[in-house]
């Protein structure tokens, strides 16, 4: 671990070069390079990187609710808490060629004023050629039932997002966050940008491919738990409105989540979710077979 510059950090890192850089505060990801050093995630300039603010960028837990409800901060307040390396970690599967890190959140007592729910939230972030892999899993330690929504927020890299195509939500329904949530159909045969976009596509396909034409590279997402993908970029404008995102930064993101939002998620005294989400950066061409 190193402390240097802020927050304490892990640097994880595997055979073939590739690196992920792991934050514990809000359990963020914060850099993810293939095996050449490209950097994979998008990290903006601005960001403020201030103590009690999340870093707008890399990966982001948002747990116990992706959305804007009630007492509790917008994307819960899980990006925002110091986590610990988890002591007692879930066995790792024997011969596996990865570099794992393990972090645990428990409940705090200043939370249980704003979300009175005692609970563990565990997250196994694996490295390996050409993979990133994130377990979550959420345990009730309460004895009443509680539930939640949650969401892996994925700022991707992209060269220009106008040339960026996502496959796998084609004729999926959707919540357009910027129409008042309200539902709709997807027409079109694959998505492409032209402006700000704020979906959540619902029961998706557990896989799903952002196409960055220019730099010919896939990302490959597939993810388990989680059936909604929010799909996000802000475009100019909004880009603008934000202080810790640069004006033109909208160009070189987009953030594909994989999400539990439509059905949250209730778990009984000590019953335990688990999400699990794999990312894989491929060059070439995107060829639409599993
Ligand atoms: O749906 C994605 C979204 O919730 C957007 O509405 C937008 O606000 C974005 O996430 C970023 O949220 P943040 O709280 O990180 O500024």
């Amino acid at each position: 671990i190193n402390v240097a510059g802020g927050s304490p950090r892990i640097i994880l890192s595997e055979p073939t070069g590739s690196t992920a850089e792991v934050l514990l505060y809000g359990g963020q990801i914060l850099s993810w390079k293939n095996e050449r050093r490209e950097e994979l995630l998008f990290v903006s300039n601005k960001a403020l990187g201030k103590p009690s603010k999340a870093i707008r960028g890399g990966i982001l837990i948002c747990f116990p609710q992706f959305v804007n409800f009630g007492l509790l901060e917008q994307h819960g307040f899980a990006r925002n808490k110091l986590w610990s390396l988890d002591p007692s970690p879930s066995p790792l599967p024997s011969a596996n060629n990865q570099s794992t890190v393990d972090l645990i959140l428990k409940s705090a007592e200043e939370d249980l004023k704003i979300w009175p729910h005692r609970f563990e939230l565990q997250l196994r972030i694996s490295l390996s050629a050409g993979k990133l892999t994130l377990i979550s899993r959420v345990r009730n330690m309460d004895n009443k039932a509680f539930s939640f929504t949650f969401a892996l927020h994925n700022y991707f890299s992209v060269s220009d997002i106008s040339e960026v195509r996502v496959g796998g939500l084609e004729t999926l329904d959707y919540l357009d966050n910027l129409m008042h949530k309200e539902r709709y159909t997807e027409q079109a045969d694959a998505i492409t940008f032209d402006s700000e976009i704020d979906r959540v596509y619902l029961s998706t396909p557990t896989k799903i491919a952002i196409i960055d034409h220019e730099k010919k590279r896939t990302f490959v997402l597939r993810k388990e738990g989680m059936g909604d993908a929010v799909v996000w970029n802000p475009w100019d404008k909004k880009a603008k409105a934000l202080p810790d995102m640069g004006d033109e930064d909208y160009k070189t993101m987009l953030c594909v989540d994989s999400a539990a939002i439509e059905a949250p998620v209730t778990l009984k005294p000590f019953e335990e979710w688990m999400g699990r989400q794999e990312l894989s950066a491929v060059s070439s061409s995107y060829c639409s077979g599993q």
